[in-house]
Formats: structure tokens, sequence, C-alpha cells
């Protein structure tokens, strides 16, 4: 039996690619963080599981994460554990850098001095691209990354092909562009749009929902199919960073249009900028406004993965189209309310 060491699999990725893992019969062991309320919402149905193992650690403390290395012995480490808000990096950007960049070297470190052939996954991110002119990115374009997480996250990736190069460990980085799931964290916008939009629909607010840049472009896919890639780039003969994506875009704009019109509102748009809202076309109600506090002091405005490479060596494709995963997303959503459209 295979045995994993995953951190953040309280997180969005971790829990999907734990129930991944343990449909292929792996021993899957997960690094949950010491938190003064639960924290375990999306793990808690996967915990009466034989297989599945939780250990409190962190990824600021060495000592821990050597301790859980060397009593677990897995054959393979997943790096999701991260700050993964962009826009709060500028607000914490020292312990984004301590998280993010050195916790990845952290691991990479014990790995060096104590087994080396643990393989070793690394939750990189488009982010790293920053603002690129090209139409879409792939493995092979230039990094300019616009926030203290994309700049932590580079840290990662580079120490991680310095590591893989000078002391020949197994080590992939896989860039991820933006995924989304049912289970993503309330404060990135596609959760916050379809959370907000539901509880409109069921008469259970009133309230406007309050948006930041409407015109940024971002890759989104599914997360569930994503974790499938992680595992793939382990399997493989060789240790290389792949880019996964879905290689379309889409504006915050279009996508609340469509999850307004997934849910029956006809919404139309109408000023610029801050003075920019979307109302409803049955009763002029005002439905959507811009605040400037949700604008980060430095934009990622256009980000499309090309993942020609993942399909030609990992077999991998996504098959969530945008318009599918608002319905995945949305239908979820209703759930809770336990109504389904
Ligand atoms: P997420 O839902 O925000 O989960 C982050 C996980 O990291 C949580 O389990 C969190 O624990 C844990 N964590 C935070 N600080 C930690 C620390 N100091 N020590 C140990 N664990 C810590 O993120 P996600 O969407 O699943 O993303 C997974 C990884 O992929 C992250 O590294 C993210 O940066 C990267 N990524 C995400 C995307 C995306 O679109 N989702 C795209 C590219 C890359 P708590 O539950 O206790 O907070
Ligand atoms: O923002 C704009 C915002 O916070 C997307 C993380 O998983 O993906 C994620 O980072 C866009 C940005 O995700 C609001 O300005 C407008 O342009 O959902 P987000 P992100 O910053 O793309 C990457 C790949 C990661 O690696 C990260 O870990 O939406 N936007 N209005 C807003 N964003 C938020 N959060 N809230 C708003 O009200």
């Amino acid at each position: 039996m295979k045995i994993a060491l995953l951190s953040g699999v309280t997180g969005q990725d971790g829990s999907y690619l734990s129930e991944f893992l343990l449909s292929k019969k792996y021993s899957v062991h997960g690094i949950i963080r010491k938190s003064s309320s639960f924290n375990t919402e999306r793990i808690d149905h996967l915990i009466d599981n034989n297989n599945f193992h939780l250990h409190y650690g962190d990824l600021v403390d060495s000592s821990n994460l050597e301790d859980l290395v060397n009593r677990i012995q897995p054959d393979e480490i997943y790096n999701l554990g991260a700050q993964s808000h962009v826009k709060v990096s500028f607000e914490i950007p020292e312990y984004t850098a301590q998280v993010d960049a050195l916790g990845t070297l952290r691991f990479l470190n014990i790995i060096r001095k104590q087994r080396k052939k643990i393989k070793f996954y690394q939750a990189s991110t488009s982010e790293m691209f920053g603002n690129s002119s090209l139409r879409s990115q792939d493995e092979k374009t230039s990094f300019h990354p616009r926030s203290p997480y994309g700049i932590a996250k580079l840290y990662s990736y580079w120490v991680l092909n310095n590591y893989r190069e000078a002391y020949n460990i197994f080590a992939c980085n896989g860039i991820l562009f933006n995924h989304e799931s049912p289970r993503r964290g309330e404060t990135f916008v596609t959760k916050k749009i379809i959370s907000h939009a539901v509880k409109l629909k069921l008469g259970l607010t009133k309230k406007k929902l309050i948006l930041g840049n409407l015109n940024s472009i971002r890759d989104w896919g599914y997360a569930k199919e994503y974790v499938t890639a992680m595992w793939k780039m382990l399997q493989q003969k060789k240790p290389m960073d792949y880019v996964i994506a879905t290689g379309k875009g889409t504006t915050i704009r279009e996508f609340v249009t469509k999850t307004y019109k997934y849910l029956g509102f006809n919404i139309i748009w109408k000023g610029k900028e801050l003075k920019e809202i979307a109302y409803d076309s049955n009763n002029a109600n005002i439905l959507i406004k811009i605040d400037k506090k949700y604008f980060r002091p430095t934009e990622v405005d256009k980000l499309i993965g090309n993942p020609k490479m993942a399909k030609k060596l990992l077999k991998w494709k996504s098959k969530t189209s945008i318009d599918d995963l608002i319905k995945i997303m949305i239908n979820e959503e209703l759930k809770k309310y336990k109504i389904s459209e």
C-alpha cells in the first residue's frame, strides 16, 4: 500500500485529493493546523476511513514536519498547504512568505537529508505569471508575479527546480490555474458570487452583492478534476513541471451574468468603473455594486493557461465547462437549503 502525506488536507484541493488517493488504495496522512474552531468540514466524511489519518502540524514548524516524515515514511508528499488568498497576501506578506515559500523549502530539505526517493508535489500557481502579454501561458512563459502570494510561490517553484537539479529529487511543480468547486473557500470570487446569488434567489437576503474588479479574466476549471493531474505528475518516469488549465478565459462580469441567469435573473450592467452597477431587468432593483476595498494594489488582468503538455504527457484534459461548473456549484449550494433546480 502506498503512503501519501498531504499538507493543506482541510482545504478544497486537500479534500478532493484525499478522496482520490483513498480510491487508489493509498494510506493518506493529512496535516491539520490547531484551530480554535472546527476546520475539518471538508474532510469530516473521511474521518472514519481506516486508511485516513490526521496529524497536527504547521508548515512554519520544521521539527514537526521532520518528525511527521520520519514517522509516516511517505512514498509521496503533496504540499498543498498555503496562505492561498492573493488579496490577503498584501496584508500579511511576511507570514505568506513563511508558509508559501519557506514551507516548501522545509519539506525539500527533509527529503534531501533523509529519504531521497520520496516524490514531492508542489502546488504552484498561475499567479506566478502575473501580467503576461501572451494570449495564453505555458511552461515556457516567463514569470512576473504581482502579489506577495505570487512571489512566495515563485520562490517555491525555483527552489524545487534547484533541488531537483542539485540533489536529483523527484519533485514536480503543478502550475494550476484557478480551480473551483462547491468546496471553494467563501472569500474567493466564484463562491462569493454563487453563495450570494443563491441566498437572493431563496429570499434569504435582500442585500446587494459588493464586488471589486469585474474586468479581470480567469481560466476556471473544476477542482475535483485538477487533483487527478497532481497524482499523474508523480507517476511519470521523469519529474517535470506542468501547466494545468482549461485553456478558456472568462471575465468576472461574465461569471456574474451566467450565475444570475442560471438562477432566473436577467441582469443589466450600467455605468463604468467604481460606478458600475447591475440591476434586475424585471423590477430595476440594484443587485450588484462595486467597492474599491475589493481591489488589489496590483491586479493580474488576464490568466489563460495552455495545458497542451499535460494533455500529451499526462493524458489529462479538463472536462467541465464554465457553464457546467457554475451549475455544479449552484446546485450544491441549493442543496444546503435542501432545494435543487
Ligand atoms: P485552500 O482551500 O485555501 O486550502 C489551504 C490549506 O492550507 C488549508 O488546509 C489550510 O489549513 C492550509 N494551511 C494554511 N496555512 C497553513 C500552515 N501555516 N501550515 C499548514 N497548513 C496551512 O486552498 P486550495 O484552493 O485547496 O489550494 C491548494 C493549494 O493550491 C494552495 O497551496 C494554493 O495556494 C494552491 N493553488 C490553488 C489554486 C486554486 O485555484 N484553488 C490554484 C493554484 C494553486 P486551514 O484549513 O487550517 O486554514
Ligand atoms: O479572485 C477579482 C479579483 O480571489 C479572482 C487562489 O486560489 O487562484 C486564486 O486566486 C479575480 C481577481 O482568486 C472580487 O480581483 C473581483 O482578479 O477568486 P479570487 P485569485 O486571486 O485568482 C490562483 C490561481 C491561486 O493560486 C490562489 O491561491 O476576481 N475580484 N471582486 C474579486 N476577488 C475576490 N476574492 N473578491 C471579490 O469581491
